[in-house]
């Protein structure tokens, strides 16, 4: 094999060589302190991309996130640009503005070395490890329908110039590889023995099943293409529980490399797709007398997130609607209320999410990139039923999408009780 060829002047850190290399940044040594002899370094990268290094100094704490020229989940094999250090801290710049306080925010950024120096988030943990200790999350819900909206709404033409919209368009048109990932992972290798795919073997018979059907290969097509054509927003891309970090009672998002103009119900869908493959995966993690309360929690937090979403998008649609879309020179200049024309809009929005929620619901368990929820249950037999559900819920809303989150929260329920293997 060739040796992997990097950007000349590139070069990875390690936990060895980052005070040195990092301790003549001002923004660093503000953070930590001026004498990197001082500074400890943890790498605690547990992604499947990239480094990550907590940095801990006499004065404080940051995190550096640096690119590695491939995939770190599944090494040189398989190269991945740098260049999505640069989207990243480009998309997170936006969200700053767009949603204050929601991410971490920056102190540093060199596209040369890949890396992105910013604010150490504590004592928050990833979200998707706290659900499956069972911890509950104050305000969760809200924040991140929250997010969502204001990230949707403000990133398109409903808000931004047409000028500005069709720059940035074209600018995040270069995280080419990243979207390639997504849309070789989410949306094609679920529904065929893909190279890189694996399953737990006991679920065998539901991967027939759901293989064997062609009107779902078609339905996910259509997300596809709706992700590769739809560009009304500039999304997160990646928004799972992985991408979120909390405290008990504060929420934030994090790790926006896969940022691209696609379909302003995305990250909703893979969001809502992510909380339903924790409440599946609940029967393996918690005594039977807490089962319930949290898969009961987990569902409010559906509820709360879609309701978060719909009420900022109609707050912002009635006081941000300055792009081209929709305008109010059409209906309130005009003595009109736009009501119904907003209602249809997140009509279409609900629909799209409840598709990319069905093809994630498939994905997390039958492509590369597995989720801890369903990977940690070592009893594969286990395990293999509550993945069922999953499968079965996303085959269902792939086929028939629930018109809103009561008849999704319905779906699921009745998923969560059936024996499919
Ligand atoms: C090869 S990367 C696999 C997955 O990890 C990222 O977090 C994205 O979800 C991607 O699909
Ligand atoms: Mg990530």
């Amino acid at each position: 094999m060739a040796p992997l060829s990097t950007p000349s002047g590139y070069e990875a850190l390690t936990v060895e060589t980052l005070p040195q290399r990092l301790s003549a940044l001002p923004d660093v040594v503000a953070r930590v302190g001026p004498d990197p002899s001082s500074w400890s370094v943890k790498e605690v990268g547990d992604g499947n991309l990239n480094l990550v290094f907590i940095v801990t100094g006499p004065s404080g704490q940051l995190v550096v996130k640096q690119a590695l020229p491939y995939v770190r989940l599944v090494g040189d094999s398989w190269p991945l640009p740098l260049k999505r250090a640069f989207f990243e801290y480009h998309v997170l710049t936006r969200q700053a503005v767009r949603d204050p306080g929601m991410v971490p925010q920056i102190y540093h950024f060199d596209e040369t070395q890949a890396l992105i120096v910013m604010e150490y988030l504590s004592p928050h943990i990833i979200l998707r490890g706290k659900l499956i200790k069972g911890e509950r999350v104050e305000g969760l819900g809200p924040a991140l329908g929250i997010f969502c909206a204001r990230t949707a709404f403000r990133g398109s033409d409903l808000s931004m110039t047409p000028a500005d919209k069709k720059a940035d368009t074209a600018f995040f048109s270069g995280n080419v590889e990243l979207c390639d990932i997504t849309e070789q992972l989410v949306f094609t290798d679920s529904y065929y023995e893909a190279e890189r795919n694996h399953h737990t073997p006991e679920l065998q018979p539901a991967v027939d099943r759901l293989r064997a059907d062609p009107a779902v290969k078609a339905a996910a097509q259509m997300m596809l293409m709706r992700f590769t054509s739809g560009g009304e927003t500039l999304m997160h891309g990646d928004l799972h529980t992985g991408s979120v970090m909390c405290t008990d009672t504060d929420t934030k998002v994090i790790d926006p490399e896969f940022a691209f103009y696609g379909p302003l119900g995305f990250d909703l869908g893979m969001l809502i797709s992510n909380y339903l493959m924790a409440y599946f995966s609940q029967p393996a993690h918690r005594p039977a007398d807490e089962l319930e309360s949290y898969q009961s929690w987990l569902l409010e937090v559906i509820e709360q997130t879609v309701a978060a979403f719909y009420a900022e998008f109609n707050q912002l649609w009635a006081t941000e609607r300055t792009g081209i879309l929709y305008p109010p020179s059409l209906w309130e200049a005009q003595g009109q209320s736009s009501d119904g024309a907003r209602d249809a809009l997140l009509a279409h929005i609900w629909h799209d999410a409840m598709g990319f929620c069905g093809v994630e619901l498939h994905r997390r368990i039958l492509t590369l990139a597995h989720n801890a929820d369903f990977e940690t249950i070592e009893d594969t037999a286990a395990r293999a039923k509550l993945e069922a559900r999953s499968l079965d819920l996303g085959h269902t809303l792939l086929l028939h999408r629930p018109p809103d989150s009561a008849a999704l929260i319905a779906l699921a329920k009745a998923a969560n009780a059936k024996d499919l293997l």
